[in-house]
């Protein structure tokens, strides 16, 4: 398999085969993880859009289950949320039409037994935007907060994203209660894949995936602050991005039994040229991580514990200082799906410039590189030697999240690289296409000394087989 396929992921969620995009209706139902997905069921490529699905009880290994939505013709099953209707297991997706006016428009299905789901025999349960707003009019989250069901909803007009409430008493009768908040006009024209949750004590937090804002690809941010569910208005105290890598989009979130909100994300980007098209199949998830607030009034994201089940053999390594040539004790340490956790202490690290290798060919010519400038704060993924793929360099500044040491949890699986700096301070996910032979791991560094505290690293298995 892995021969036939060298990019697919070991223990990342992938579709059975085929094109996947957005997460949709991530929900833990009756004890069970459940994730549905943006799938084209016919290609390796976005087409008429329909639901996978799948569950989980650990969010880790996962069962596919039969697609959820098909689409009828000229339509698509857009994205959209699940929610628990007292037992009923509810759907609740934008249905895409190009060739009707309004083209989107929102609607249910619901289950009995959370496998088959029935489309409502009274679709849509809201007809169109609300007056003045435009055509793009998609991605309902749902959740209930006391006896009321909200809806946000993704907008945009006049070069402005936006993102719409609605409140309903049943599901089924909606009324629009008005703008949650809009772009300042420098994040993008349209807000897709709205998310809004309570986290800790009285803050909320809005997630939204703004096409038009960045220069490559998409972003998705997210802003703190304080949402009020009289007036439906949400004031931003901070923002930041979920990730500062390429490959990271349409992130949706769910509440879990331990009180866990806990986020998922296509871990791809609109316009890559993915390489594993020539095998049959393109997209994947991110790595489910846990959504915390962080006393500098930032989000932390953390990867979920229950991925340390994927650990193999443990290589550990205490007090190492990196001067001239001294990288050859990860000489023994290979892989493709790799879990690397380094603690650098910067007070005793004279270098600049240093990082770490990974996927690196015999002769290197082939890498991945992981690169921390001590001088300017910034911690780069450069993947312009990664194998196939669209190369390009990514970054952003870990100025204000760190003390004494440079953390960096690192997993890297068949043709993905996720790094969480500094406790998910910062965090990046880039695809990268190297070859299946590439699979070594060092470090490197400019003049001087590194002091690297502890590293541990895995070989983590496949939950794939
Ligand atoms: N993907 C879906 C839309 C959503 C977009 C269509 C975001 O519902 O706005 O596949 O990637």
């Amino acid at each position: 398999r892995v021969e036939k396929c060298p990019h697919r992921l070991g223990y990342h969620f992938m579709a059975p085969a085929f094109w996947i995009n957005d997460p949709n209706g991530f929900i833990q139902f009756d004890g069970e993880y459940h994730l549905f997905y943006q799938h084209h069921p016919y290609s390796a490529d976005w087409g008429p859009m329909h639901w996978g699905h799948a569950k989980s009880k650990d969010l880790v290994y996962w069962e596919h289950l039969p697609i959820a939505l098909a689409p009828k013709a000229n339509e698509g099953c857009f994205s959209g949320s699940a929610v628990d209707d007292n037992g009923i297991f509810t759907l609740i997706y934008t249905e895409h039409d190009s060739n009707r006016s309004p083209r989107q428009v929102q609607c249910l299905a619901t289950s009995e037994d959370g496998i088959n789901f029935e489309k409502y025999i009274k679709n849509p349960v809201i007809s169109g935007p609300p007056p003045g707003e435009s055509d793009d009019f998609r991605d309902p989250k749902v959740w209930k907060y006391e006896d009321l069901w909200y809806m946000v909803i993704g907008s945009g007009i006049d070069g402005k994203g936006k993102v719409l409430l609605y409140k309903s008493e049943d599901l089924k009768n909606w009324k629009y209660v008005g703008v949650v908040l809009e772009s300042d006009g420098s994040q993008g024209y349209m807000w897709e894949c709205p998310d809004l949750f309570p986290l800790e004590e009285d803050k909320f937090v809005l997630i939204v995936s703004p096409m038009g804002m960045a220069e490559v690809g998409r972003k998705n941010i997210y802003f703190i602050g304080d949402f009020n569910y009289e007036t439906g208005k949400f004031i931003p105290e901070s923002s930041g991005e979920l990730d500062y890598g390429f490959d990271f989009y349409a992130a949706q979130t769910l509440l879990d039994d331990k009180g866990r909100r806990i986020v998922i994300g296509w871990m791809d980007m609109w316009g890559a040229t993915m390489p594993s098209k020539e095998n049959g199949w393109a997209g994947a998830m991110s790595l489910p991580r846990e959504i915390s607030l962080h006393p500098d009034g930032k989000l932390t994201f953390k990867p979920i514990p229950e991925l340390k089940k994927l650990r193999k053999k443990q290589n550990q390594f205490k007090d190492i200082i990196l001067d001239n040539n001294s990288n050859r004790f990860l000489e023994d340490i290979k892989g493709g799906g790799l879990e690397v956790i380094v603690d650098i202490d910067l007070s005793r690290t004279s270098s600049t410039m240093f990082g770490m290798i990974l996927r690196a060919s015999d002769n290197q010519l082939e890498q991945t590189r992981v690169i921390f400038n001590q001088k300017t704060k910034e911690l780069t993924v450069n993947r312009n030697k990664s194998g196939k793929g669209d190369g390009g360099i990514y970054g952003h500044t870990l100025e204000g999240c760190l003390e004494k040491n440079l953390k960096l949890h690192i997993f890297v699986d068949r043709s993905s690289v996720e790094i969480f700096a500094n406790d998910g301070q910062v965090v990046m996910s880039n695809r990268i296409y190297p070859d299946p032979t590439s699979i070594n791991l060092d470090f490197f560094k400019t003049y001087g000394e590194v002091y690297v505290t502890t590293l541990d690293v895995w070989e983590l298995s496949s939950v794939w087989g």
